[in-house]
């Protein structure tokens, strides 16, 4: 399948040019350059935090070649059906405790059933209520939606391009690039603060990491916030081990962070998947090169992230320190 054929995703090549030649530059200049962007927009000091919590694990219809909770894959994960709202309070409690400002519910779903959205519309104004950033990454919405979500206090949506449109067709069949911006529409047209990034490191060349960013500036508005996931690889899906995927040199996934910042410059960055495998000095890296913003705590949806404990103390030998939630600062 071949994205860029279809009506409505703009490729500019001369974008995508540019973009790729700022991958290009020096290591040095290129650092220089998103340091420099990061201090006209944000405190180079200070980090957002936000938790993720699967309430619906497993079992979803799509062919993600990256995912271990496509129900098509065998991969050693517990499915579970829709928590129970205790359960979430209860998480989303320990994670306020622990410092975090947002949390984010995730479910392996394609799109949500209305049936599947009014739980989840009740985890949001309850989550709420406990004085947290709320996010919710369900998949494709359908018209209406993403204004329930709205109203029940909804602040931010997760939904990624995941790469460029011209790799999406390798990666996943069961869903196009088409759908993922349509979603993005609903979810902007009912204004709420769009989430939205991509993965590296699933055999895409550096141009199509180009191209994701591409793609993610041609948003208008650009996304507030924008995680750069460094793919998980995970036993059992398609994805785990090929030679394209042999592990992306950190530094280049340095250089995708720098790139994101620099294009996109007013939005947050998040360092998404993979911190649990990488040193801290790429972590560090990653700050420098204008990353602000991480998911914290133990877990991400399936997979391992860094404890809290080990987390708070990088951040402290860096001198960043968390946003707060009542200030926003
Ligand atoms: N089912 C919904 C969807 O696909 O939009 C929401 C949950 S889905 C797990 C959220 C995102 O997690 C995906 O878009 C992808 O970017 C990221 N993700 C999933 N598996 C990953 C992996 N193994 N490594 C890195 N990121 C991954
Ligand atoms: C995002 O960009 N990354 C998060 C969140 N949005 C939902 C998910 C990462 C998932 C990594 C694999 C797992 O833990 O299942
Ligand atoms: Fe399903 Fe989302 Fe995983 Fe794709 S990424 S298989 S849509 S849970």
């Amino acid at each position: 399948m071949n994205n860029m054929t279809q009506p409505g995703i703009k490729t500019t090549p001369s974008r995508v040019a540019e973009i790729e030649a700022l991958f290009a530059l020096p290591f040095n200049d290129l650092i220089f350059q998103a340091q420099t962007v990061h201090r006209a927009h944000f405190d180079p000091n200070r980090i957002q935090l936000s938790t993720l919590l699967s309430i619906k694990t497993g079992g979803c219809s799509e062919d993600c070649g990256y995912c271990p909770q496509a129900a098509r894959y065998d991969t050693d994960i517990d499915s579970q059906e829709l928590l129970p709202m205790a359960e979430v309070l209860d998480a989303a409690r320990a994670a306020k405790a622990a410092g975090a400002t947002r949390f984010c519910m995730g479910a392996a779903w394609r799109g949500p059933k209305q049936h599947d959205l009014e739980p989840v519309l009740d985890m949001v104004r309850e989550v709420k209520a406990l004085g947290l950033e709320t996010c919710a990454t369900l998949g494709m919405l359908r018209d209406g939606q993403a204004e329930q979500l709205k109203a029940a206090g909804l602040d931010y949506y997760n939904h990624n391009l995941d790469t460029a449109p011209e790799f999406y067709g390798e990666i996943i069949t069961t869903r196009t690039y088409q759908d993922r911006l349509d979603t993005l529409e609903r979810v902007r047209s009912a204004d709420l603060h769009v989430c939205c990034g991509g993965i590296v490191g699933m055999g895409e060349s550096r141009t199509q990491r180009a191209g994701l960013i591409a793609q993610l500036a041609n948003l208008s508005p650009q996304p507030e916030s924008v995680p750069i996931n460094m793919l998980v690889r995970v036993e059992g899906t398609p994805l785990e081990a090929t030679d394209e995927t042999e592990a992306l040199d950190p530094l280049e996934f340095v250089r995708t962070i720098a790139v994101a910042r620099i294009v996109l410059s007013a939005s947050y960055v998040r360092l998404s998947a993979g911190r649990g495998e990488m040193a801290e000095a790429v972590q560090a890296l990653c700050f420098l090169a204008g990353a602000n913003s991480i998911f914290y705590g133990e877990k991400l949806l399936t997979t391992g992230n860094p404890e809290v404990a080990r987390d708070r103390a990088l951040l402290a030998k860096l001198g960043i320190e968390a946003e707060d939630s009542r200030t926003g600062a």
